[in-house]
């Protein structure tokens, strides 16, 4: 096959890749934005090499044709969360989408493969708009842990480096590690609640001293500069102070002064 149809074959992959990157990014800032816990922490995606696709097609006895239907991951988008627990809130997410389908579910968690692998992974009919027109194609979302990550990222590497036959100490170790994953997992899961509760406090704070700068931004625009660094100077010794209430008492004060300002404007 000519390089160039390849280029035409895997064009839609790539859209699809792209526009599917966005959408689940764009969920994650949803939940920071409105100061919410996001059960996602990190999306990636990829298109398949075409090296990797003629591999996976020469091993499994799928000829190029039937690729498209056949290899379910030339699409392949990951998502990473922190807890097990948020993993079926992403897949809940995936399926009340109307613009994925899910056309099968592979529960690698509670059905760990022989290799100390553990992933869900969803398998989606996604349609993208090209200048050629409209293109269904299938993707594979593989949802994991920070924790399952690490070990797949590593066993991966292995698995290249050892042309699939990692050497039985190696092999081993990574049963092992497997097995500490699980239970690294778990006890993050009991934990979840204290963390969760930082993280949100964190996410918060965060969000405030967003809208105060974006406040006082706008001050700039209309207040006179000694006032401006007034307000500069009382932002950072209640900033030092590390109290939210404080923070939340300027935020409402800088409120004010610019409503004050913007009916001064309407006279
Ligand atoms: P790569 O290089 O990551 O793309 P099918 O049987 O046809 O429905 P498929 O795709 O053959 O499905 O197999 P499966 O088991 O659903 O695995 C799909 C992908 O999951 C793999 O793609 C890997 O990314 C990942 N995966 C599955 N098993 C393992 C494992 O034991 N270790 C690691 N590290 N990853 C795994 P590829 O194409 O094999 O690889």
């Amino acid at each position: 096959m000519e390089i160039l149809l390849w280029r035409e074959i895997l064009d839609p992959y790539y859209l699809a890749v792209d526009e599917l990157v966005l959408k689940f990014k764009h969920i994650m800032l949803e939940y920071r934005s409105a100061g919410e816990y996001s059960p996602i922490e990190q999306v990636d995606g990829r298109v398949k090499k075409i090296s990797s696709i003629l591999e996976k097609a020469q091993k499994k006895g799928i000829s190029v044709e039937e690729m498209d239907h056949k290899i379910h991951d030339i699409a392949g988008i990951r998502i990473i969360c922190q807890f097990v627990e948020d993993i079926e809130k992403v897949v809940e997410l995936i399926r009340k989408r109307e613009d994925m389908k899910i056309l099968k579910e592979k529960d690698f968690i509670n059905n760990m493969k022989q290799s100390g692998y553990r992933s869900y992974h969803v398998i989606i009919e996604y349609t993208v708009y090209t200048s050629k027109g409209a293109k269904t194609i299938e993707a594979e979302i593989q949802i994991r842990t920070l924790a399952m990550n690490f070990w797949a990222t590593i066993e991966h590497s292995l698995q290249y480096k050892y042309k699939g036959n990692i050497p039985q100490p190696v092999r081993q170790r990574l049963t092992k590690a497997a097995a500490a994953t699980v239970m690294l997992d778990s006890e993050m899961s009991a934990v979840r609640d204290v963390i969760m509760d930082a993280q949100d406090s964190f996410q918060y704070k965060a969000n405030l001293v967003a809208d105060i700068l974006t406040n006082m931004q706008n001050l700039y625009k209309v207040a006179n500069k000694r006032e401006i660094k007034k307000i500069q100077d009382e932002f950072f010794k209640i900033y030092n102070e590390g109290v939210i209430e404080g923070l939340e008492r300027f935020n409402k004060e800088l409120d004010i002064l610019a409503e004050g300002y913007k009916a001064q404007s309407l006279k």
